[in-house]
This record gives C-alpha cells, sequence and structure tokens, in this order.
C-alpha cells in the first residue's frame, strides 16, 4: 500500500500583546527574551527545521500575521488562511499548508461568539479546511481521499469549563459539516489547538470517546486545569448546555445537516399547537362538507374548562424542534490524540505549556482512526489506524527538563508552549491493490489485521523523533 506523507505542526506561538498584558506571568524570563524581535526569527527558524506540510498556529497577532509571518510563510511555500479573534484581543488562528503537497478544497472560519447566549459570549474563534492531497504527476487526485483540517484555540478561564465544551461542540460541528462524505463517513480529520484542558479530563475525554454525560458537573471541573473544590456554590453544568436556537444537536451537527427526517414539520412547541384545539375555526363544521355517517355527523364538543374564545400568544419557542438528550452530548468523529502525555523512560507526563513554572498539556494534535471492535476499557476506546497512519512525531519534553532550561520561554524556545509535530500517511488506493486485497483467504485478512496493530504499537513510539 503506497502512502501520501505528510507532516503536521500545531504551535501556540505567543502573541506579542498577549506577553506585554500579563508581564507578570514572565517574571522568570529576561526581558529581552520577551522582545517580539528576538521572538520572531527563532519561531521561524524552528518551523523551517521542522518543515511540517500542514501549519496551524495558535495566538498569531493580526499585524504579525499581515506584516511578517504570511509573507514568510508565502516565500516558503505555504498558502495562509487567517482568522483573528472577535472582540478586542488582537490574535486568532492561522492555518498553512504548502501549495506543492495540496490543493484548497473549501476554508471555514468559526466564531465561537453568539450575541445573547452566556455559554457562548467569549471571542475565541477556530479554522476548518478541507484539502486534497496532489499526488505525483500521473496518479488520479481520486486515488487519495480529502483531508479535513482543524485548528482552534480555546477560552483559558479554567471556571468556564462549560464555554469551553460549547465551543468545541460547534467546531465539531463544522467539522462534520465539512468533512462528511456524501455516502455519511467522515473522510480524515486532523484536529489540532490549544484547547486549555489537560488530558483526561472531561472535554479531552470528549473528543476521544465521543460522548460525556455533564449533567450536574461543575464547570471547573471540565478542563482539569485547576481545583476550585473549596469553592463555595460553583457554577453546574445543566442540560441542555446550549439552546435549540443555536442549531446544533446533542451530537454536535447541524440541525439541518442531522439525519432525522421532516424536522420542518414540527415547527411550533405542543403547547402553541394545543391552544387551537377547540378554537372556534376548529369546532365550526364547514357548510360544504360532505357528512359521513359516524365520521363527520357529530358536532365537536368543547370541554367546559376551555374558553371559547382562546387568547392565541405567540410561541415562546419557535426555534425547530429536535429531540434534546438529558446531560450528555456526543460527536460521531473517530478521534485519538498523536500524544500519549507520558514519556515512559523519564516516567513523567508530557508538557506542552509551563505557565507560572507549572507543567501541563494543553495543546494537542487529534487524528481519525478506527474505534478497536469490543475495545472499551472503562470507557475509554481503543483505537488503530484506519487510512490515515501516525508515521512518527517529534517528542515532547518533560517538566523537569524544562524547569532546566528555566522554563518557558527561555533563549532557545521562544514561546511559552512546545510545537507539537506529527508525520502522517494517507492511503493512496490502487486498482492492483484492491485486486490483491479481494483475494486474500479469511484467514490471511485477520493475520493482516494483527500485523497491523502490532504496528502500532512501534509507531506510537514516544521516542520516534521525526527525522528524513
Ligand atoms: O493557556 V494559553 O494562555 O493557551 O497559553 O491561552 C490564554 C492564556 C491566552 C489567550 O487568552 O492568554 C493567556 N492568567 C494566565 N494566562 C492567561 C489569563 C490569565 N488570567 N488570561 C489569558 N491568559
Amino acid at each position: 500500500m503506497s502512502l501520501f506523507e505528510f507532516r503536521v505542526m500545531s504551535y501556540n506561538i505567543l502573541a506579542q500583546d498577549l506577553v506585554e498584558q500579563g508581564l507578570d506571568l514572565y517574571l522568570h524570563c529576561h526581558p529581552d527574551i520577551l522582545n517580539w524581535n528576538y521572538r520572531l526569527p527563532n519561531i521561524l527558524q524552528e518551523i523551517q527545521h521542522w518543515d511540517p506540510d500542514v501549519l496551524c498556529l495558535q495566538e498569531v497577532q493580526e499585524n504579525h500575521y499581515w506584516e511578517q509571518l504570511e509573507p514568510t510563510f508565502r516565500m516558503m511555500g505555504f498558502a495562509c488562511f487567517y482568522k483573528r479573534r472577535t472582540g478586542r484581543k488582537t490574535d486568532g488562528c492561522a492555518v498553512c499548508y504548502k501549495h506543492s503537497k495540496f490543493q484548497l478544497i473549501s476554508v471555514s472560519p468559526i466564531e465561537y461568539f453568539r450575541p445573547g447566549l452566556d455559554i457562548l459570549n467569549r471571542d475565541n474563534v477556530g479554522l476548518v479546511l478541507l484539502l486534497q492531497p496532489l499526488l505525483p504527476e500521473g496518479l488520479d487526485l481520486k486515488m487519495v481521499s480529502p483531508l479535513c483540517v482543524a485548528n482552534t484555540h480555546v477560552l483559558y478561564n479554567p471556571r468556564r469549563g462549560d464555554v469551553k465544551l460549547a465551543q468545541m461542540a460547534l467546531l465539531l460541528a463544522e467539522i462534520d459539516k465539512i468533512a462528511k462524505t456524501t455516502e455519511g463517513s467522515y473522510y480524515p480529520v486532523i484536529l489540532c489547538g490549544d484547547l486549555n484542558s489537560v488530558p483526561d479530563s472531561p472535554l479531552y475525554k470528549f473528543i476521544r470517546n465521543g460522548q460525556l454525560s455533564y449533567h450536574g458537573m461543575p464547570a471547573w471541573k471540565v478542563s482539569g486545569q485547576e481545583d476550585f473544590s473549596q469553592q463555595l456554590h460553583p457554577r453546574k453544568l445543566l442540560a441542555p448546555l446550549w439552546p435549540s436556537s443555536l442549531g446544533v444537536t446533542d451530537n454536535c451537527q447541524y440541525v439541518s445537516l442531522c439525519p432525522s427526517k421532516k424536522l420542518d414539520r414540527r415547527k411550533y412547541s405542543r403547547d402553541f399547537l394545543l391552544q387551537f384545539h377547540f378554537c372556534n375555526v376548529a369546532c365550526e363544521r364547514p357548510p360544504q362538507l360532505i357528512l359521513l355517517e359516524g365520521v363527520t355527523d357529530a358536532k365537536p364538543d368543547r370541554p367546559a374548562r376551555r374558553p371559547k374564545h382562546a387568547a392565541v400568544v405567540n410561541d415562546p419557542d419557535p426555534q425547530p424542534f429536535f429531540p434534546r438528550s438529558s446531560g450528555v452530548i456526543q460527536h460521531g468523529l473517530n478521534l485519538t490524540s498523536v500524544y500519549s502525555h507520558f514519556l515512559p523512560q523519564r516516567r513523567r507526563p508530557e508538557v506542552t505549556t509551563m505557565p507560572m513554572g507549572l507543567g501541563a498539556t494543553v495543546d494537542y494534535i487529534f487524528y481519525s482512526a478506527e474505534p478497536v471492535e469490543n475495545g472499551n476499557r472503562g470507557g475509554r476506546r481503543l483505537y488503530q489506524d484506519g487510512a490515515l497512519k501516525l508515521l512518527g512525531r517529534l517528542s515532547l519534553l518533560s517538566e523537569d527538563v524544562l524547569l532546566m532550561a528555566n522554563g518557558l520561554p527561555n533563549p532557545f524556545c521562544s514561546s511559552d508552549h512546545l510545537c507539537l509535530l506529527a508525520s502522517f500517511g494517507l492511503e493512496i488506493s490502487s486498482l492492483r491493490e484492491e485486486l490483491k486485497q479481494n483475494s486474500v483467504s479469511g484467514q490471511e485478512r485477520r493475520l493482516d489485521h494483527m500485523l497491523k496493530m502490532v504496528e502500532i504499537e512501534v509507531f506510537v513510539n514516544p521516542w520516534s523523533i521525526v527525522s528524513r
């Protein structure tokens, strides 16, 4: 099986305006290394060195993007897309791809801010691209599937897990729309971002296991960033998490796209329709009505407690009706993490950022995989690679190592986050291979399947630093 190989980098490059607004977060740093003119060439050099084909950046300051980053990336062979946050903060997300490797199919910027909705009152954003991998000349593009790339920077506030979940739900709904094939399955998805949530937090589990029962959960618990269990009256998550007026189901799908039939038939609530049950018009027999004995000859009786003239009020909830589950959200993308969040040889957690000298993972590259049947260990799904294969990744570091370098940023790493880098292979189908597959016996196929599982163990080696 031949593979279309490419590398993906996710990197929160620390917006300069945020450095200057939060200088007390960087007291451990020499002021010179916080200077943008010092940081920019270091960050560019790092990107150039690892040479990704897809680059997902967070905390990209708008003026730096247009004046410095985009022109440089363009010279490096990237096509670039940018989405600034709504509101007053000056940074946003960028997704860039090598135009020698991919062709753009579509791009969707997403604003999570929705006026009037408390749960979506923050200015974070995301970007979702659909890319067509380009094959060597002579090969039909149809032999390789389009790839969906999403990038986001979720709200920081450790107390507002409710907002973080709603932001993720909007991003997942957009991915669902962009990555869904005409047959209802999904193109491979790569989801990068700073999710401001730690591994095995409820938000992380929601992405990885496709399901979260949230009803009654304190909002601060969602991200696992900090412990607010001493707080007297914590904000709790109540079902439904977001109102139906958002047009997103509890399965994180846009209502207009979800498979349930004839949604537009249920435009009015039951209470609203009941008002008309015995209204005057309903009790009046149309004069031209042909009477059928035993069917239309009885005059409907108005129950005594129903007034003759029902005061018809406007429907308070005229939104399209769709069923909401009680306190559970789900999504249909099968996503697993490139990183395992643990460095077995050091027996320490991986770290992607070091706020105030404390190491944490909040940055991720998730990718589409196949859930292993009956591979559910205590609610945690097991995955194996499908059409998209993880070939390697750049090792992260542990907190103790970063502390020896004086935390982040330091003279070598010019952001308060480390970059994440993964190398993938996307299956290129060929007629010959399809024929071969169809001729192998069931026994051989099972063996082939087992071999694949073993290979994954080798691939998911945290020390497999990508090198080419
Ligand atoms: O955690 V971050 O840093 O992904 O590296 O995302 C946010 C935080 C970023 C954008 O909002 O600014 C940082 N204390 C510490 N850091 C903060 C705070 C805060 N109160 N607010 C924002 N950030």
